[in-house]
């Protein structure tokens, strides 16, 4: 399995060009990624981070973190995921991180989604949604999505996001439609943001097989 992240995290190093900001995602399979994009910080800018652990590790290595809202767009965005359908259309938030890296892969040109190939499935929904929620809402949210969905929602207690909120994972989806799924969950109030990037899916996938396998 590490081997297939390392593969791929090495790979997305050609994506990078010269006097690059990088948007960096949250994950192990990132984390191969900003060590090997340490090897070339002098090529680059700096990075914009979607979590503190990131930030750390990225920090670590003196490659310099900069504000979004600085920065303005990025031509790149480079982060994990833990289901990829045939359409590119991904499960994330397995981090807990799904936020942040929603906004960046928002802000970016190019988002390459690097991941082993035990993530690549017919249809989302094996491995539970993540949904972070205003604490006060999640028991709201539950029930809505008990009621709507159908989908079983477990709270991942004891876990607080960067931005201080909580997260429900939904259980027993088979998501066959994920654009519509993410716009429904993204209505209900205390919703902060779903692991679905289907309305903005990956622009480039990068499975880590033996010769690293490039979906675009
Ligand atoms: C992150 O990458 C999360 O969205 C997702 O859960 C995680 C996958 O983790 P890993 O690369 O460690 O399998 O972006």
């Amino acid at each position: 399995m590490s081997e297939g992240k390392r593969l791929a995290g090495e790979k997305a190093i050609e994506y990078v060009e010269d006097g690059m900001i990088v948007g960096v995602g949250t994950g192990s399979t990132v984390a191969f990624f900003i060590d090997a994009l340490a090897k070339i910080k002098h090529r680059i800018e700096g990075a914009v981070s979607s979590s503190d652990q990131s930030t750390e590790r990225l920090r670590a290595h003196g490659i310099e973190v900069l504000d979004l809202n600085a920065t303005g767009p990025l031509s790149l965005y480079v982060d994990g995921a833990d289901e990829c359908d045939p359409g590119k259309h991904l499960i994330k938030g397995g981090g807990a991180a799904l936020t942040r890296e929603k906004i960046i892969a928002e802000a970016s040109e190019k988002f390459v989604c690097i991941i082993d190939p035990a993530k690549q499935v017919p249809v989302l929904g094996a491995f539970p949604l993540p949904i972070e929620v205003i604490p006060m809402a999640r028991s709201l949210v539950a029930r809505t999505i008990l009621e709507t969905t159908g989908g079983q929602p477990v709270w991942r207690e004891g876990v607080k996001t960067d931005n201080g909120n909580w997260v429900l994972d939904i259980h027993n989806l088979s998501i066959t439609d994920p654009v519509a799924l993410e716009a429904r969950l993204n209505q209900i109030p205390g919703v902060v943001s779903v692991g679905l990037f289907a309305r903005r899916k990956a622009d480039v996938v990068i499975v880590g097989t033996a010769t690293p396998t490039v979906l675009d």
